[in-house]
């Protein structure tokens, strides 16, 4: 008996916690957190432990697929590796030849192996790289880059040493970062405050000091009303301030009107329970912090929740600040080198990108990393800036991940080639004309990949076992294609010889993974001093970007608008058991989950005629959505304006024979959504939609 731990990196979600894989004769017997990375405690997250069910099932795509019957009928022929390569390849190049190398698209989910692919797309002439980030955490990295001149990444949440947290829109212990939530339950075991706001009891608000259930859409006002409170009753670090705060006589004079008791009329919280929470948050200062959010692809003013909240940890001297958000440290500020970029080996493309992003006028604000996928899809339609006829998309269904299945695919309709890289069905395979079918997690390898934090590091993705279907590495894929496109330095035959370029010149060699699955590249952690990227060197209140492009740093506060008689505003968010849509089908997790319910306010229901558990037909109030039907559940601890649900069911396709046709899934009821996106920060707006309940 062959037995083994192989170190590598979970794949069940994007927080890519570090694993240990027990494996046996070929076969995994179980994963666990690896007992080196500090934190973790050893631990995993329930869908981290069904990583082997994934492994071990068989619905999921198995071989290459070509569609043969029109998008999304589910027709297809099996193919070779060869076959697909060269038929993808084939039509790419003729594509290019036609209409230019930035004829290409591809979006990405994000984390941190993106390097590759961004050298493919290099390789291949055109800068459309984009990932999944406008209907996620857009709003909070425009945020952050608009307060600090840095990204929200650049930023550590010290929770393990923080005396108050705040959760804003951010539901910490089942929107699961292992190692947060591990830091978090140490933090309140020492005696830190947690405070929780959200529009319904979640977790961590079981487990809060101060619970506020907020009107739907009046996080900004919340936010108004402390910063209010802060500086009228100077709570404030004023030696922070003095030195790093730039425009805050601009901020003090916009908050005056956000008194306690305007901010009660508007978000339901009372001046008191206010004012209570924020003596007792800046007592605690500068060991506090204020979460700006994750998912903030919600309001209209999202975007301005979030730059909120960053000034408040500004002004509370959270930021650089131990138990606050220090600042992250990269591989250079520890004085190692950082991985050599594969990006580097191809010369970057001269035209500039479809979306817009960082150039056309009115975007010129917006970061010019990633983009906003979903205006490279409007230049689908349209053909301008140019024409983009094919589309990657890895690790990608932004199907399920946008408002409004029809519209996407509308605007898909002029592409010549749709090809989906996964290792799950959804939505975007089906209507795929080619299925490049990853292998899991537990089956392949990937690019090493730098961290950056208090204590920086490389990590390394290892194959714990053969595939056990003809799915490949995404390495193996982009070589595969590399090869016959002629990007010769991707065109590798063993992932070392990536791996060897990666680390060259940085004293690490592939060798010193082998201990722990990762490398840290220094002794201690490291608290980086304060610098800001901003013009000024400083947090900037007014960031001269957004008001270029004709947009507001402090816009005026505009009461959200009620729902229509009858009518909810929908919410959404994640549970602890799934992953978005792609883990509904996975045997094990399916069991403990099956479907998702409505979360609907006891008082309303009541009025309804709806009891606990009732079967109710939830449908969207604008025309075009699909209505669906699932459980109620009732509880007064969901706001009245609001219903709630878990995003991610509703599956409809036949392959996915558990998932299907249980729940309902919550993008189907915005129709019109995809169109509704915040010209500021950037994310779609998928809480600006009504639906309306009744008992079936
Ligand atoms: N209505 C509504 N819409 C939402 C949300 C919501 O709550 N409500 N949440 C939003 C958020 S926060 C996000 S991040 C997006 C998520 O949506 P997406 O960005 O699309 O991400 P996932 O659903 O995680 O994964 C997409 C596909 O990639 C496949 N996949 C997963 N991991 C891998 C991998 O390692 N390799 C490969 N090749 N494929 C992989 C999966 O099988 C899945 O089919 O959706 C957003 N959209
Ligand atoms: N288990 C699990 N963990 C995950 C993921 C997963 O799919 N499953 N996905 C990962 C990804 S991609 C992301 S982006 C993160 C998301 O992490 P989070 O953003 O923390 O997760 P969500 O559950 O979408 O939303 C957080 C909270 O916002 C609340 N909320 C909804 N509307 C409002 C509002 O108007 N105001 C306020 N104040 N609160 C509101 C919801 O009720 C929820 O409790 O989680 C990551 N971790
Ligand atoms: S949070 Fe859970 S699913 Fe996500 S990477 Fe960590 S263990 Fe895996
Ligand atoms: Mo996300």
């Amino acid at each position: 008996m062959a037995r083994e731990i192989v170190y590598s990196v979970c794949g069940m979600c994007s927080v890519r916690c570090p694993i240990a894989v027990n494996v046996e004769d070929g076969k995994v017997l179980s994963v666990f957190g690896n007992p080196h990375a500090a934190g973790l405690k050893g631990a995993l997250c329930a869908r981290g432990a069904a990583g082997p069910a994934l492994l071990n099932d068989d619905e999921r795509p198995q071989t290459p697929l070509i569609r043969v019957g029109e998008r999304g009928e589910g027709k297809w022929r099996t193919a070779t590796w060869d076959e697909a390569f060269d038929y993808v390849a084939e039509k790419l190049s003729a594509i290019r030849a036609e209409h230019g190398p930035e004829a290409l698209l591809f979006s990405d989910r994000g984390g941190p192996f993106p390097d590759l692919h961004k050298a493919f797309m290099r390789g291949f002439g055109s800068p459309n790289y984009c990932n999944h980030d406008s209907a996620c955490a857009r709003n909070v990295q425009h945020a952050a880059l608009s307060v600090f001149g840095f990204g929200r990444k650049d930023l550590v949440y010290d929770l393990k040493n923080a005396r108050h947290v705040v959760l804003q829109s951010r539901n910490l212990l089942e929107a699961i970062n292992v190692k947060e939530v591990n830091d978090l339950m140490d933090a309140r075991d020492a005696g830190c405050k947690l405070t929780v706001i959200d529009v319904r009891a979640n977790i961590p608000a079981s487990k809060a000091d101060h619970f506020f259930m907020v009107r739907p859409g009046t996080d900004y006002c919340f936010n108004l009303g402390v910063l209010h409170l802060i500086i009228n009753q100077k709570l404030y670090n004023r030696k922070f301030v003095k030195e790093w705060v730039d425009g805050f006589d601009i901020l003090k004079e916009f908050v005056q009107p956000f008194t306690p008791e305007y901010v009660e009329r508007e978000t339901g919280v009372s001046a008191i329970a206010l004012e209570n929470f924020v003596h007792d948050f800046a007592k605690a200062a500068p060991h506090v912090i204020w979460h700006p959010g994750w998912m903030t692809a919600r309001y209209n003013d999202s975007f301005y929740m979030s730059r909120t909240a960053y000034l408040i940890n500004a002004l509370m001297g959270a930021i650089g600040s131990k138990g606050g958000l220090p600042l992250s440290c990269k591989v250079g500020d520890v004085g190692r080198k950082g991985l050599k970029p594969l990006t580097e080996l191809f010369p970057k493309p001269e035209k500039p990108r479809a979306d817009g992003v960082g150039w056309a006028e009115g975007r010129t604000h917006f970061d010019a990393g990633p983009g906003l996928v979903h205006l490279a899809y409007e230049a689908i339609e349209s053909g301008k800036p140019y024409p983009i006829r094919a589309y990657i998309a890895h690790r990608h269904d932004p199907l399920m991940a946008f408002p409004d299945q029809k519209a996407v695919k509308k605007l898909w309709e002029k592409l010549d080639l749709l090809v989906s890289v996964t290792f799950s069905w959804s939505d975007t395979a089906w209507n795929a004309d080619v299925v490049l079918p990853m292998s899991t997690f537990l089956e392949r390898e990937s690019i090493i990949a730098s961290k950056g934090g208090l204590k920086p590091q490389f990590f390394m993705r290892k194959r714990a076992v053969a595939p056990r279907f003809d799915t490949k590495a995404d390495w193996e894929i982009y070589a595969g294609l590399a090869k016959r496109l002629g990007m010769e330095p991707l065109a590798v035959d063993r992932i070392e010889q990536l791996w060897e370029r990666q680390l060259e010149g940085t004293g690490v060699s592939i060798a010193d993974f082998d201990a722990k699955g990762f490398v840290e590249l220094a002794d201690k952690p490291t608290i980086k001093p304060v610098a800001f990227k901003t013009p000024s060197g400083k947090v900037e209140v007014v960031n001269a970007k957004l008001e270029k492009d004709g947009l507001k740093s402090l816009p005026p506060y505009v009461s959200p608008a009620k729902p229509p008689k009858d009518a909810f505003r929908i919410s959404f968010g994640r549970c602890g058991l799934h992953t978005q849509g792609h883990t509904v089908n996975n045997p094990l997790l399916f069991e403990l989950m099956p479907e998702n319910v409505l979360w609907i306010n006891k008082t309303k229901a009541k009025a309804m005629g709806i009891e606990h558990m009732d079967m109710v037909e939830v449908a969207s109030v604008a025309p075009g959505g699909t209505p669906g039907t699932l459980r109620a559940y009732v509880t007064e601890f969901v706001h009245p304006e609001c219903v709630f649900t878990i995003h991610g069911f509703g599956h409809t396709l036949p392959v996915e024979s558990r998932a299907k046709g249980r729940g309902v899934s919550d993008n189907e009821l915005m129709p019109g959504g995809f169109a509704r996106w915040d010209r500021a920060g950037g994310a779609v707006s998928m809480q600006e939609n009504y639906v309306t309940v009744r008992k079936v």
